[in-house]
């Protein structure tokens, strides 16, 4: 195990990765005395050195989606940390997923298998620009099936695990599906998708969300780009990397 100076979370995510590190697994980031504490051990125990630490597992299996986090095994759902793959698809391909091992939407059929009849805790973690990591949690995310074009669902923001500001997540509750070919919107006159890079999402009129937005190189605001309310003073401001996480239980 090694241990460097770090500022925060997704620094030492940073820190985790290629070409910094080759083959780090885990790591936990210890916030009293800033440091990272990075390791190649696949299940290495962090509770003697780092007892307060925010332990990160790595991926679990092959393609890279399951992590484990303090703990507990999560499903991501969704991922961008880089530009190349587009997000402007179709309804079909919502519908069946699309993307590689590294970015990817894991498509609303999956989606409503983890979820439809047993509601879960959706995690979604955004990094900005600056470096900052921005956790939001819902509690009995629900996405029901095709017949209600994938109407989403939660229970409540769990602002004591969260640090996103002035969440409004809210406004997409109840909200059906919509991409750039199917408009399930409530904007009466406009079609949201369109406006926000040809992504899809439950989108309302239209809100602060667009996390499969276009991917910009910095922190541009504009409504297209990729983002995620509560990251910033302006909330349609560019993300560097984002992803949706379903906890199995
Ligand atoms: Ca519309």
């Amino acid at each position: 195990m090694t241990s460097e100076p770090g500022r925060s979370v997704a620094d030492c995510a940073m820190k985790c990765e290629p070409p910094h590190m080759q083959y780090c697994s885990a790591f936990a980031f210890v916030p009293e005395s800033k440091l990272c504490l990075l390791t190649e051990a696949q299940n290495a125990d962090f509770a003697s050195v780092a007892p307060s630490g925010l332990v990160y597992r790595k991926s679990i299996d092959s393609d890279k989606k399951l992590v484990v986090i303090d703990g507990k095994k999560f499903q991501v759902i969704q991922h961008r940390s880089k530009g190349e793959l587009s997000f402007a698809r179709g309804w079909t391909q919502y519908e069946d997923g699309f993307g590689d091992e590294t970015d990817f939407w894991i498509g609303l059929r999956t989606i409503h298998e983890l979820t439809g009849s047993s509601p879960k805790l959706l995690r979604v973690e955004a990094v900005t620009w600056s470096d900052e990591l921005y956790v939001s949690e819902y509690s009995g995310f629900s996405v029901a099936d095709a017949s209600t074009d994938y109407r989403m669902t939660y229970t409540s923001y769990l602002s004591d695990s969260s640090n996103t500001t002035g969440d409004s997540f809210t406004n997409m509750k109840g909200m059906q599906f919509s991409t750039m070919d199917r408009d399930n919107d409530m904007s009466s006159s406009g079609f949201c998708s369109n406006g926000r890079g040809n992504s899809g999402w439950w989108f309302n009129h239209c809100g602060n969300y667009n996390p499969n937005g276009v991917y910009q190189n910095s922190a541009v605001v504009h409504p297209s780009t990729m983002h995620w309310g509560g990251t910033a003073a302006q909330h349609s401001t560019a993300l560097k990397s984002i992803r949706m996480m379903i906890h199995l239980a």
